[in-house]
């Protein structure tokens, strides 16, 4: 078990054993038939707390997300590079709004949300977590982990909880204009020198791993994954969203000429299943519970633009107080 210590089979405060049953059963018999779910809704408390972890994470994901592209913007080569850059990391924190009012919903306070993550409590993606040395992994997040969430979400956008796949529509517009972003500073790359092609190589050594990670432990490892599939949180299990990354963009990556760093990688053509050597999942586990080589950094950040950001805040609930503020 990776997480917060949730189960699902036992006794535990996390079943739906005290819900009552033909509540549960209108509730789930709306889910089968594909309807939405609305915040005013009845819904058990399981569902309601599972949505909030999982689209708080999310949420998280993207503001933290921004950071290791965010520090390459004035280093993008070139004017254009720099402006579209700019667009999409702005983008990004804007999908965190979006996502944080879609928790909001379900009734944690976003005050609440960025408390738990610059405490450490909450959980963002572990891919954020690695540096960004040079531009080729600013272009390799800029493509491959953008590809990444757009064959998670584009999924999850159909599926119970109407905020949430609301939020995923829009986000998922949004996310094809990174895509083609980044297809196009990778190709640049491949076409170049010797030296680019050799940088976006390195970079694809270095983040192979953690992009594998990105999709979530592997099925047998996964805590939630039934619950939320049961309830249509997640349209697709971590090891068929991390088949299907695998089955769009290793071709895509092969035919501009790179190497992938996975000596198994290869697709058994009878089942269509991709075979690869398994990621470590230690060290994904050492990641997410903070021990990553960025993520003291990454919290850092948060921190001070939390602090820095204090006196808006309270400018914005009560106006006059700005005026009897020292001047910092
Ligand atoms: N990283 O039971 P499981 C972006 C945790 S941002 C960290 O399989 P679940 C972008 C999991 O939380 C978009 N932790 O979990 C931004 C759980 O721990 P807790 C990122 C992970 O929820 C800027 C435990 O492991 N996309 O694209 O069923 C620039 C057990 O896992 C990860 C999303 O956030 C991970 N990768 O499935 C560029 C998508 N994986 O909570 C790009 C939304 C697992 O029990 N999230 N854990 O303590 C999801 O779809 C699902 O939450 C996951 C995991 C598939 C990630």
């Amino acid at each position: 078990m990776y997480g917060g210590g949730t189960t699902f089979d036992g006794a535990g405060a996390d079943t739906v054993a005290s819900e009552d049953p033909g509540r549960l059963q209108a509730f789930e018999a709306r889910i089968a038939l594909g309807e939405k779910i609305e915040p005013t809704d009845w819904m058990p408390a399981l569902y309601r707390r599972q949505l909030i972890r999982m689209i708080e994470q999310h949420a998280h994901s993207e503001i933290i997300g921004a950071l290791p592209e965010g520090t390459w913007i004035t280093r993008a080569p070139g004017f254009k590079r720099k402006l579209s850059l700019m667009a999409k990391v702005q983008d990004e924190v804007g999908h965190a709004q979006l996502l944080y009012s879609a928790a909001e919903t379900l009734g944690k306070t976003r005050e609440e949300m960025i408390t738990d993550l610059i405490s450490g409590k909450s959980k963002y993606s572990n891919i954020f977590n690695y540096p960004a040395y040079t531009w080729a992994d600013a272009c390799f997040i800029s493509w491959l982990v953008d590809a990444g969430a757009i064959v998670n979400q584009l999924a999850n956008a159909k599926g119970s909880y109407g905020p949430y796949c609301r939020a995923l529509e829009r986000i998922c517009a949004e996310e094809s204009f990174h895509l083609k972003y980044g297809h196009h500073c990778v190709i640049y790359l491949a076409a170049g020198t010797p030296q680019q092609r050799a940088m976006f190589q390195e970079a694809l050594n270095r983040w192979w791993q953690p992009m594998m990670h990105f999709f979530g432990p592997a099925d047998k490892l996964s805590d939630h994954t039934r619950i939320l599939m049961k309830w249509k949180v997640k349209m697709a299990t971590n090891d068929a969203m991390r088949n299907q990354f695998l089955d769009m963009y290793v071709p895509k990556i092969l035919e501009l000429g790179f190497t992938i760093p996975d000596p198994k990688l290869a697709k058994n053509p009878g089942t269509g299943v991709w075979n690869y050597t398994e990621p470590d999942w230690e060290e994904f586990k050492r990641v997410i519970q903070g021990d990553g080589p960025c993520n003291r950094e990454r919290l850092e950040v948060r921190r001070i633009a939390e602090a820095r950001g204090r006196w808006v805040r309270e400018a914005l609930r009560s106006p006059r107080a700005v005026y009897s503020m020292p001047l910092a």
